[in-house]
């Protein structure tokens, strides 16, 4: 069957799926879903539970001039930016450029962010996958926003005072940064998972030689965002999260059979989550038991590492049912989930009892059977998990409490399921990474949306869908469907008050030149070049007109005075490839070169009073 309706896994050898799933004990009735079949149907591997119930009443609807509860942040994938949308209305407010450059604010345009991004590794996409929130003391403290870029191996910082991208790392020895959170409780690192192995330095050594490739795992300072130390480890890397006690970072796992092809990569019946004990970690670096690569200390956390024989290894090594895809832990810490992915399990790892095990298989506290490929688990803060299921196209909610109780591989704990359209990857509660999650809603990612939209040509959105959960103690209840421009991986909700988003620059918040009126004018700064200082109010800009000689350097510095919200001005220069926003109270500039003598009008791109159009300048490039 063709068209067969969803992701299914995808892999060449489907046997490969059949067996694993038959060796897991799946009914044999849920292989049509592996085969890929069902997903248009919404599933059905799932044994013993129903899909669907309804009549909570709850509404999404945010009425005119009414705010939305919840700031929710989005990553947008290889789009490279960032969205940020309301809950429950879902809502777009806002996007943020990261990775990407953008013509609405001029992100990648302006001198700043030019140089930015040039820093950054002179990328000019990245794939985003994991916002995290700055925490104090396990809440957010709404300063900033770290993401990953999976492609180029590097974390970015958002500042939530002007939901603006203010640094980003390129992380050396690094090429996918995939798994990144923030160690809890106080954001001591961002940390970040290496998902493909390479060699290390990769400098043309051992390119044919997978076997001496490696994995990374980094600390970055979230003040400073330069990077502190690594961690090499065997097989490779996926998803992070940290314990709630700023000792364990939980990364799961898939490859630890370390091949290069897909065959390969699935053929061992377990993989091996690490469980990374910082202090430790930092103890070694303190000890300067490092290798230094690239200016930066790399431990060795292999399993055959020396600093992993003694009493306290730096990396534990815990083997988990087949290419796991994600950890999440649970809000009072206790656990981390460990969803499956080629199981149809997620395994709870016990953080309470990790460092009083020498086997680490002994901490597992349970493992319940919640459906066909397991990605993603969050939690409302009541007890109760809800882990997405890829391949059944479902959101199981289960007893946390009853999986430690019930046998392994029991259903027992499966409270429902809620059928999603289509295949969820991500999905994600209100506040479900505080140590005080807040239940109500809950959005599942969907990578698919084929019929849910008016059709609007092959590349189709995502589907987004908002699920109503209360505190767990009522059935869930799909509430809406939210297209989302590819592709979304994940998001993180915040509640508004945590938020404290300014209206209007403020000076003392950056080290720009702010320009005043008086300060308008040109100045020559050397036999071909210029420093053009020009304000913007409604509805004109402080220079009626500019000159300048045919093959200046033009440096074109904005400052808009306006002191009221709302009031955005744009500087375009036709013909120049310039556009950017100034917002009030801002400056910013831009340094270009003017080449062909002419005269060109500069506008405003934000419609800003009725004299808009008005709103005119010209540069006059006179013949050198
Ligand atoms: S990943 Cu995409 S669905 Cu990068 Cu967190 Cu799991
Ligand atoms: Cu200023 Cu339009």
């Amino acid at each position: 069957d063709e068209d067969d309706g969803g992701l299914s896994l995808g892999l060449p050898g489907l046997t490969l799926d059949r067996r694993d799933f038959m060796k897991a004990g799946v009914a044999a009735g849920a292989m049509g879903s592996v085969a890929g079949c069902s997903a248009l149907s919404g599933g059905g591997g799932s044994s013993g539970s129903q899909s669907t119930p309804s009549g909570s009443g709850a509404s999404h609807v945010v009425e005119p001039g009414e705010h939305d509860e919840y700031y929710g942040f989005w990553s947008g994938g290889h789009s490279g930016e960032l969205r940020v949308i309301g809950i429950p209305s879902m809502r777009e407010l806002t996007r943020i450029p990261v990775f990407n450059t953008d013509c609405a604010s001029g992100y990648g345009y302006t001198d700043g962010t030019q140089e930015l991004l040039e820093e950054g590794g002179g990328y000019s996409w990245g794939d985003n996958h994991h916002p995290n929130l700055s925490e104090t003391d396990g809440d957010y403290d709404g300063e900033y926003l770290y993401v990953n870029d999976k492609a180029n191996g590097r974390i970015a910082r958002v500042n939530l005072t002007y939901f603006e991208t203010d640094a980003i790392t390129d992380v050396p020895n690094m090429q996918a940064i995939h798994g990144c959170c923030v160690l809890s409780p106080d954001t001591k690192y961002v940390l970040g998972n290496g998902e493909f192995r390479a060699p290390l330095p990769n400098d043309g050594r051992d390119v044919k030689n997978p076997d001496n490739y490696t994995s990374l795992f980094v600390a970055v300072d979230p003040e400073s965002m330069e990077t502190q130390w690594q961690v090499k480890v065997d097989g490779n890397l996926d998803i992070v999260d940290t314990g709630k006690e700023g000792r364990w970072a939980i990364a799961s796992c898939y490859n630890s059979e370390e091949a290069t092809d897909i065959q390969g990569m699935t053929r061992d019946d377990r993989d091996n989550v690490k469980a990374f004990d910082i202090p430790a970690i930092e103890q070694a670096v303190e000890n300067g038991e490092y290798e230094e690569v690239n200016g930066i200390p790399v431990v060795d956390g292999t399993q055959s590492s020396s600093l992993n024989q003694g009493d306290r290894p730096i990396v534990k090594y815990v083997p988990t049912p087949k290419s796991p895809h994600c950890v999440e832990v649970g809000p009072n810490g206790d656990y981390a989930f460990i969803a499956g992915k080629l199981s149809p399990t997620v395994t709870m790892l016990d953080l309470n009892k990790l460092p009083e095990v020498s086997d680490p298989a002994e901490a597992v506290a349970g493992r319940p059977r919640v459906g066909l490929g397991p990605l993603h688990t969050t939690f409302d803060g009541n007890g109760h998990a809800y882990t997405s299921l890829f391949i059944d196209s479902q959101v199981a909610k289960w007893d946390i409490q009853a999986a430690v109780e019930a046998d392994e591989g029991s259903e027992e704990p499966i409270i429902e399921k809620q059928d999603v359209h289509y295949n969820p990857g991500h999905i994600q509660a209100l506040e479900a990474m505080t140590t005080d999650p807040d239940g109500e809603w809950l959005v599942s990612l969907n990578k698919l949306s084929k019929d849910r939209f008016l059709p609007v040509g092959p590349i189709m959105p995502d589907n987004d869908q908002l699920i109503h959960i209360g505190q767990g103690e009522e059935s869930m209840e799909l509430v809406a469907d939210h297209p989302a421009y590819p592709e979304p991986h994940d998001c993180v909700f915040a509640h508004k008050d945590k938020i404290d988003a300014k209206k209007v620059y403020d000076k003392a918040d950056y080290d720009q030149t702010y320009i005043t009126e008086e300060d308008s004018g040109v100045e020559r700064t050397g036999e071909n070049s210029v420093h053009v200082k020009m304000t913007t109010k409604r509805s004109e800009f402080g220079l009626p007109d500019f000159t300048v000689q045919a093959g200046d350097e033009v440096k074109l510095s904005t400052t808009n005075i306006e002191g009221v919200q709302d009031i955005i001005h744009g500087v375009a220069i036709p013909e120049h490839d310039i556009n950017y926003a100034v917002a009030p109270q801002d400056t910013r500039e831009v340094t270009f070169t003017a080449d062909d003598p002419g005269v060109y009008w500069i506008y405003c791109t934000y419609f800003c009073s009725a004299l808009h159009l008005e709103m005119r300048s010209r540069m006059i490039v006179e013949p050198a």
